[in-house]
């Protein structure tokens, strides 16, 4: 048909030549992805952009509130993430599971900026698995103005004064642990009367709670609804520098000592960029605004001279020895964490 209508074909010749066009541009221009999936309110939105503007990618951002949430996240399987920033004991837990990626011998070359103290910790002894990223502790942040007096004590989350004003994490780890730590127990505990007194305190405590939550927390601080607040570090901090206000301690009990890390999921789709990606984040410079912005510890001493004096003789974010001794990490409970979910579908049921 095209031979007897030659001007026909022309036009079909140059329909196809420009629709391949269109194709191979789209194809060739269409960004490389890195998809991320990080604890809320965790990272300098501005560095993300940065990333995608030098690499010329994008990044697909997405954020949790606990640990169990991303394990039961990566034991679905192919969650497509290729960036996680799971806590010690959870690094601990994936790797034995088969769940991570090692990073390879020679993969984050900007290791070399995190200070030595921070590397090779006991839940991945070679830093196979992870790299660390921000570190702290789990404490008590208060407002000042309604509750004078500072707590000294785990008791003050059971204070029948500060009824519907007390604000729990959610996270069963977390509570459970402060429970153990208020009776006097390990945090890692599995024995089965500790638990179950554990239980008992805060099946007890739960009319007085005003929410569970591990995002909203800051806020319904910050307006003043809750007083008083299980709290990680640098979320109180951030709360603090929006109602200065607020306060946070460390109990004279002790607490847990915590360290995040970036690890890379088996099977992540882009594996390669995501070294590039813990590689940016551990760049002095990076690091320095990270610990501004989200204002929780660093472990990356190459970026201290970067950051401002305040922030680095914070107490309540690098607390001194005599605090940091009466911390405990947390382990892997194994088999064991079956006994903390039933527990924690009893309080929260
Ligand atoms: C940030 C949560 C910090 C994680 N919002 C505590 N491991």
């Amino acid at each position: 048909m095209f031979c007897k209508q030659p001007l026909a074909f022309w036009k079909y010749c140059i329909h196809l030549c420009g629709l391949s066009c269109l194709y191979l541009f789209l194809a060739c221009g269409k960004q490389e992805e890195l998809n991320v999936l990080n604890w809320s309110d965790y990272i300098d939105e501005t560095v993300i952009k940065d990333f995608e503007k030098e690499f010329n990618v994008h990044v697909n951002y997405d954020t949790y509130t606990s640990n169990e949430e991303l394990m039961a996240k990566l034991q679905a399987g192919s969650s497509g993430n290729d960036v996680v920033f799971p806590s010690d004991y959870t690094v601990q837990a994936l790797w034995k599971q088969a769940l991570l990626e090692p990073l390879g011998d020679s993969g984050v070359t900007n290791m070399k900026n995190v200070g030595k103290k921070f590397k090779r910790l006991y839940f991945d002894p070679k830093n196979r698995w992870s790299a660390p990223y921000m570190w702290g502790t789990m404490g008590i942040a208060y407002n000042s103005k309604m509750i004078t007096e500072q707590p000294e004590s785990w008791d003050a989350l059971f204070d029948q004064r500060y009824a519907g004003r007390i604000v729990m994490l959610d996270s069963q780890r977390e509570v459970i642990a402060m429970a153990l730590k208020y009776l006097g127990y390990s945090m890692n505990s599995t024995k089965a009367s500790e638990l179950e007194e554990a239980k008992r305190i805060l099946i007890g405590q739960k009319p007085l709670v005003l929410a569970y939550t591990s995002d909203n927390y800051k806020s319904l601080l910050v307006s003043g609804e809750a007083w008083i607040s299980l709290a990680w570090s640098g979320d109180a901090s951030q709360a603090f520098s929006e109602n200065p206000d607020i306060r946070y301690i460390i109990p004279k009990e002790g607490t847990n000592l915590w360290m995040d890390n970036v690890c890379i999921p088996a099977r992540a789709p882009h594996k390669e960029l995501a070294l590039e990606f813990i590689n940016f984040l551990l760049r002095p410079d990076i690091g320095s605004r990270l610990s501004q912005k989200i204002l929780y510890a660093s472990p990356n001493e190459a970026s201290y001279t970067q950051t401002p004096p305040d922030i680095l003789n914070n107490s309540s974010l690098y607390p001194p020895q005599s605090l940091m001794e009466k911390c405990e990490w947390y382990e892997d409970l194994g088999t064991a964490n079956q006994k903390w979910d039933l527990i924690w579908t009893e309080i929260k049921g």
